[in-house]
């Protein structure tokens, strides 16, 4: 009854903000993102009898009050689904800073919905692992499949999977996440995300996601890394635009995220090419192939207000291991 899995993060191209369904996380629109193989989050779920109570730990860190209500609840959603009362034993250690941006819910919830399912003995496919998963954290369910995902919108629950557009091997991408703040953010983005229509922009933002899904996935087909990285930087000021017109508005970046913008567009300049994406957090994504990764990770490391900076690379998706946590 004890398994462990790792997960990856994943980084959005095309952005997920906005929910159709709040309960059942079903998004406004479709997403399109890369798993990122230094920033993963390792989880051991165990269910027995052994437990009269859910214990919720992470490693080298406190766990907050809100974090154990949300593993909790998902853990129910588990036991619906694996027709099990049994209370579970979740220990889970990341690789990055947790709630800072990076995605530490996407690894968390996929890294606990594929340990919880195999600790309950649950067979699932993928596409239906990807479905549970998005309920634990929408973004999550992108960390399921290979490589660089797609996860569809869609009107059932069934429907709104996510699956592997192409495999972690097919573009030799780089994602140099670039930290410049390794705080908690302040407003968690599922609450964040619920005020998307107080925006006098969201409907324009949610209309024209489709065309450039489109354009992006036609330079990503044929792997035109110049036309691909306009359209992920205009996708991140996109969104952002949406997220500073809500009511309150969201200010996710900050004035360090505005030097990192600049230094990479006098990257470009130079003739490095490299284009920038930020999450719900002031912490930068600079996409560049593998040629220039060490040529933007040295010019970072020497930028006033950087913390640390992980090199990742496309990935697999989540996925059992043998090692427990405990
Ligand atoms: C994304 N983000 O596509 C976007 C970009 C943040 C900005 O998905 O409520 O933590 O758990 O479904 O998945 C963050 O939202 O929200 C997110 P819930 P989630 O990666």
């Amino acid at each position: 009854m004890k398994a462990t899995a790792v997960s990856p993060a994943n980084i959005a191209f095309i952005k997920y903000w906005g929910k159709k369904d709040e309960e059942e996380r079903i998004p406004l629109n479709d997403s399109f993102s890369m798993t990122t193989d230094e920033a993963y989050t390792t989880t051991t779920v165990e269910f027995s009898p052994e437990y009269q109570t859910d214990i919720v730990e992470m490693a080298g860190a406190d766990v907050t009050g809100q974090e154990i209500a949300r593993t909790v609840g998902f853990l129910d959603y588990l036991r619906a689904n694996g027709y099990s009362e049994l209370k579970a034993r979740v220990r889970t250690k990341n690789s990055f800073p947790k709630g800072a941006g990076a995605a530490s819910s996407a690894s968390g919830f996929a890294a606990l919905a594929v340990a919880g399912n195999a600790s309950l003995g649950m067979k699932l496919s993928e596409r239906e692992m990807t479905v549970i998963t998005r309920i634990g954290s929408g973004s999550a369910c992108r960390s399921i499949p290979d490589g660089f995902v797609y996860w569809k919108t869609a009107e059932r629950s069934d429907d709104s999977y996510a699956f592997s557009l192409y495999p972690h091997d097919y573009w030799d991408l780089r994602d140099i996440l670039v930290f410049v703040d390794q705080s908690m953010k302040k407003i968690p983005t599922t609450d964040g995300m619920k005020d998307i229509r107080s925006s006098p922009f969201w409907k324009a933002r949610i209309a024209s996601v489709p065309e450039r899904m489109e354009r992006m996935l036609q330079a990503f087909k044929n792997r035109e890394f110049l036309k691909f990285g306009e359209i992920l930087e205009e996708e991140c000021l996109n969104m952002h635009a949406v997220m500073m017109t809500q009511k309150p508005p969201l200010y996710y970046l900050n004035h360090s995220t505005f030097r990192i913008m600049e230094r990479v567009r006098h990257l470009r300049e130079s003739g490095i090419p490299a284009y920038y994406t930020m999450d719900a957090g002031p912490n930068v994504h600079i996409i560049c192939t593998s040629e220039y990764e060490s040529a933007i990770t040295d010019a970072m490391k020497i930028t006033a207000g950087v913390k640390q900076v992980i090199v990742n690379k496309p990935c697999r998706g989540a996925r059992l291991i043998e090692e427990h946590l405990f």
